[in-house]
């Protein structure tokens, strides 16, 4: 642990415990985890706005999500307004269970996360989206002719792609990119060459917006595909299936927000987008350039009746 981030700590864990004794308004500063994925960050941006038109302060706190489940336990952050199904419920769940973090809702927008190619790939590999027919066209993946696997390229998530390459023995080596960034610029470069690519993609997301394409088909997940060995193509391992295919998204927040900041956390569980609002503020970044704050707060101007709304009437300002 370098100095920076032990003083960073240090000062944390002082402020949440006067934040706990200190009346709601408090001006203590709203930590708002920032993660490496463009929705979080302007989903954090939205937030963070509304509850500065409340008083609130805030601030954001940078941390990647394995991270983020102690900080939000100790309160040395309290918001996190996206939590995943597919990379993020088996850190989340144990934890809302112990009562050491609190869910704080689920949007309307449905996710899934998981191997994605673009459409054209099909014509190189005709019985596409299914799994195994992916894999018998493994080295159309590959990055260079002295490789004999393919590549298939993922972020700085907590993802299985190892495990699960394993348990379906697929003729695949995972690469990790170390920003969402990375894999956008190779998914743009391939589609400019019309090059075969399979990468990690998710939805609600960007992609969806600009490039036709479709994720890969796995064994349909099932909680029991991950502890049980015996479950699935192969009897020895578990991970053999893909990510949930329609899996919630949700908001998390520190165990002491309902009592340091009660508006402020209700208005966190009042908020809510669909598929296509999401898809749409990661277009306003990744495609048109705006910044995260210019998003959120065109969003503001332009979705008033709608985020008043998640104001409670007792606490609006
Ligand atoms: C958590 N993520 C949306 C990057 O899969």
């Amino acid at each position: 642990m370098n100095i920076v981030r032990l003083i960073t700590l240090l000062l944390g864990l002082i402020f949440a415990g006067i934040g706990s004794a200190s009346d709601d308004k408090s001006h203590l500063p709203i930590r708002f985890i920032i993660s490496d994925w463009t929705s979080q960050i302007v989903l954090s941006h939205i937030a963070a706005q509304i509850l500065q038109t409340q008083g609130y302060q805030t601030e954001y706190v940078t941390m990647t999500t394995s991270e983020q489940w102690g900080a939000l336990q100790r309160g040395l952050a309290h918001i996190q307004m996206e939590v995943w199904e597919g990379t993020m419920a088996d850190d989340f769940t144990p934890l809302v269970h112990k009562g050491t973090i609190l869910d704080a809702g689920t949007y309307q927008a449905k996710t899934r996360e998981d191997w994605w190619y673009p459409d054209y790939v099909e014509k190189l590999c005709p019985d596409l989206p299914d799994w195994q027919a992916l894999n018998r066209c493994a080295y159309l993946f590959r990055v260079d002719d002295s490789q004999e696997k393919g590549t298939y390229f993922t972020g700085p998530w907590e993802t299985k792609e190892n495990l699960r390459i394993k348990a379906l023995k697929m003729d695949f080596v995972s690469k990790q990119l170390a920003h969402s960034e990375d894999l956008w610029k190779l998914l743009d470069d391939a589609i400019a060459a019309q090059r075969p690519i399979v990468l990690f993609n998710w939805t609600p997301n960007w992609v969806e917006a600009k490039y036709a394409g479709k994720f890969v088909e796995f064994p349909t997940y099932a909680h029991a595909c991950e502890s049980l060995l015996e479950w699935g193509d192969n009897p020895n391992l578990p991970f053999d299936c893909g990510n949930t295919q329609s899996g919630w998204l949700k908001k998390a927040v520190w165990s002491g927000l309902p009592r340091t900041w009660k508006c402020a956390y209700q208005i966190i569980t009042n908020i809510d987008f669909n598929n296509s609002d999401i898809a749409q503020l990661t277009l306003q970044v990744d495609r048109l350039g705006h910044t995260y704050d210019q998003a959120a707060s065109e969003w503001l101007a332009a979705n008033k009746d709608q985020w008043l709304a998640w104001l409670p009437t007792e606490c609006k300002h």
